[in-house]
């Protein structure tokens, strides 16, 4: 039975893939770091919680990886595990670097000791492309990050390049543009603009307040993403590889469309420079080619397709809140202690 290990299984990424990896009869085991407001909604609201088993990790701690991997004994590791929010990486540069680039050398560096044949993802980002003047990029395009967490992410991009050349380990890169789902967390545009567009809707908010509106950006749907995740990592020789949609949309458009959805007035957007970052990119939008001739991937949604179908979840979200049913993150707290998977002595 092929098995793997998915740090930042409780992320919207690491939650899909687990359902996703699950439904390969992959045994799917997860790291979480153990927090004082636990983060288990997402595996909650999928049902996986008794489907996956939990091993405490932390990236910063190598020893931690250690355990993780004698523990699950995995075929493949998929590191969706990143402090992923780019704003804050402005404010916490130093953890951000640690956290979402040297990590990945520690995960690297364990497995090249461990066993490496274990074949390894690494989720990219299109944040490293930074203003490159000339999207659509592709796997070749220039790199020059101009946030902190697209320092980090090309840290761990070139990491990852390193250790397949030099140890012939399968490390693979997907380059992801953004990507949306209803678990996407409410720091993100998206589910920020479709939370607050349902809540308008039923009267429960009376506005919806952004930064930056004109910045473009290629957002697709998050589980035909992890789909091409797992592509990735089945075939015979590790390479990067761009998923997108090759479609760009503004901010204010994807709001746009949010609003429409909902039958809500336009008039309801503001803009608050609280919400701007110190450098933002203008546009990214990707080139899928060679997922498309090698892995044959295409998507199917673009960005009206994921704003309506986030805006749809939300208003469901509280709706179902009004009518007093529990909302997912007010779920259980911790699953079962049971099903921690822990050393022994
Ligand atoms: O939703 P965002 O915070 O996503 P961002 O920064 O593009 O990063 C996401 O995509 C990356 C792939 O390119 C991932 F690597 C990363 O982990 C993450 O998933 O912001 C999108 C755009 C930005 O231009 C931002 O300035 O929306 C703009 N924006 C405008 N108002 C806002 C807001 N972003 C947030 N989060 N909140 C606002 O109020």
């Amino acid at each position: 039975m092929r098995t793997a290990l998915v740090t930042g299984i409780t992320g919207m990424d690491g939650t899909y893939l687990a359902q996703l990896l699950l439904s390969k009869n992959y045994k799917v085991f997860g790291t979480f770091r153990r927090a004082s407001t636990p983060n288990f909604w997402r595996i909650m609201s999928l049902g996986l919680e008794d489907k996956i088993s939990l091993v405490p990790m932390d990236l910063t701690d190598s020893n931690s990886i250690i355990n993780a991997l004698r523990i699950s004994q995995p075929t493949e590791v998929y590191n969706m595990a990143a402090s992923s929010y780019v704003a804050d990486s402005f404010e916490c540069p130093l953890a951000n670097l640690d956290i979402t680039g040297s990590a990945v050398m520690r995960l690297l560096d364990a497995i090249h000791t461990i066993d490496p044949h274990i074949k390894f993802y690494q989720s990219s980002s299109s944040e490293m492309y930074g203003n490159n003047g000339a999207p659509p990029m592709n796997e070749e395009s220039p790199m020059n990050p101009i946030s902190p967490y697209g320092v980090a992410k090309l840290s761990a991009h070139h990491i990852v390049n390193m250790y397949r050349k030099a140890y012939s380990i399968h490390a693979v890169s997907g380059i992801c543009f953004n990507h949306e789902a209803p678990l996407r967390g409410l720091d993100f545009v998206t589910r920020k603009i479709s939370n607050a567009v349902a809540k308008i809707k039923l009267g429960l908010c009376d506005n919806l307040t952004l930064g930056n509106l004109d910045a473009i950006r290629d957002w697709g749907w998050a589980p035909e993403y992890v789909n091409g995740i797992y592509l990735m990592m089945q075939q015979d020789e590790p390479d990067d590889y761009v998923l997108a949609t090759n479609y760009g949309a503004s901010v204010r458009e994807f709001a746009i469309e949010a609003m429409s959805r909902a039958g809500i007035d336009e008039k309801v957007l503001k803009q608050d420079k609280r919400y701007r970052r110190p450098i933002d990119i203008d546009k990214l939008t990707g080139d899928y080619t060679k997922a498309y001739s090698v892995l044959d991937w295409e998507p199917e949604y673009n960005y009206f397709d994921v704003a309506k179908m986030m805006v749809d979840a939300d208003l469901q979200r509280w709706k179902d809140w009004q009518d007093g049913k529990m909302f997912p993150w007010d779920a259980y707290l911790y699953p079962n202690e049971a099903k921690v998977l822990r050393r022994c002595k």
